[in-house]
């Protein structure tokens, strides 16, 4: 009986570690599979911000790896403001901006304003490659639209992650929430990932889904030298809990925002948890459903340095592992 006990065990902790370092080949649908998150959202500059977007527009990097050589698309899924997925405010009248970046500049690692952390600082480094304004277009609504196509080393090159490009969404007029999705694809008319492609953000704009059973989570990324992260939430409306689960953290309660302001919170980081992703987890509220609520996350490192999102976490999913406890084998008589 101990016997078959250790040996389940230990295929238990195999299939843990198997699952932990599996290439995940799907890195470029934005909001990613594993964040059950519906949608992006960015409101129109005439917008409040106490509906959830903070700053009226977003920036996301795609990166392409250099032995993929082939010309590439951007697509986003209901990229107008009206009809069946956005969030109107009196009437629909909004309309966005949708840019597409690469050439020097896009690199946030090496351009800090490129981050579209901060409010006022120029986000748009980089050669524009392509830009389209989408107002409440009933043809592109619930539909996909394609960008491109790009040939990869017009993107920035970096020699960590290939070729970086940049896309931006902005509401450049009215109030509306507009609700989308990105894909990054070897194909203009269908989602085919890019091999070894990866997608990020350093702010995260996006809708919750109005059902309190559901969670959506993002995914920080700690790199070396993380002593800890401080996470940044807006407008989260009180609606229940933000949980930060990792490897060696079991859930722990974040500071959360009501209307319209930010709040923070510092989650110390153990030399173990370097190189893999923190899961954040939002947790609505039970009972009185809040709904369509849109949210901001930022998280910084100890040295003001902000933390990549991936919707595809680097590492895989962290999975807490307090209950795997190593029982000896005993040794055949
Ligand atoms: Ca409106
Ligand atoms: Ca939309
Ligand atoms: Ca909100």
């Amino acid at each position: 009986m101990r016997l078959n006990k250790a040996i389940y065990i230990k295929y238990l902790f195999m299939l843990l570690i198997g699952f932990m370092v599996l290439p995940d080949s799907n890195g470029q649908p934005v909001p990613g599979k594993d964040e059950n998150i519906p949608f992006l959202c960015t409101f129109g500059k005439q917008g409040l911000t106490s509906w959830g977007d903070a700053d009226f527009y977003s920036v996301w990097f795609f990166t392409v790896p250099k032995e993929y050589t082939k010309q590439f698309y951007i697509r986003v899924f209901d990229p107008d403001t009206g009809g069946e997925n956005d969030e109107i405010q009196g009437e629909f009248n909004t309309k966005c901006l949708y840019s597409i970046y690469g050439g020097k500049g896009v690199d946030p690692d090496k351009n800090e304003d490129s981050r579209g952390i901060e409010k006022g600082r120029n986000y748009k480094g980089g050669n524009l490659l392509a830009s389209k304004i989408f107002g409440g277009e009933a043809k592109y609504d619930n539909k996909w639209y394609t960008f491109g196509p790009f040939n990869p080393t017009s993107g920035d090159y970096n020699p960590k992650w290939g070729y970086i490009f940049k896309v931006v969404c902005e509401g450049i007029s009215g109030d509306d929430g507009n609700l989308y999705r990105y894909f990054m694809s070897r194909d203009p008319n269908n989602n085919l990932p890019v091999e070894g492609g990866n997608v990020y953000t350093y702010k995260y704009t996006f809708r919750m889904w109005n059902d309190f059973r559901s969670v959506s989570h993002i995914y920080p990324y700690i790199d070396t030298g993380v002593i800890y992260v401080k996470q940044h939430n807006f407008d989260w409306d009180n609606d229940g809990h933000i949980l930060v689960v990792s490897k060696y953290k079991q859930g722990i309660d974040q500071t959360v925002s009501g209307q319209d302001n930010w709040e923070e919170s510092r989650i110390p980081i153990e030399p173990q948890e370097i190189g893999s992703s923190l899961d954040f987890q939002f947790h609505k509220k039970q009972g009185e459903l809040v709904k369509n609520n849109n949210v901001v996350i930022r998280t910084e490192n100890q040295r003001g340095d902000a933390l990549k999102f991936f919707p595809s976490p680097i590492g895989g999913i962290p999975v807490y592992q307090a209950i795997i406890r190593v029982i000896p084998v005993p040794k055949p008589k």
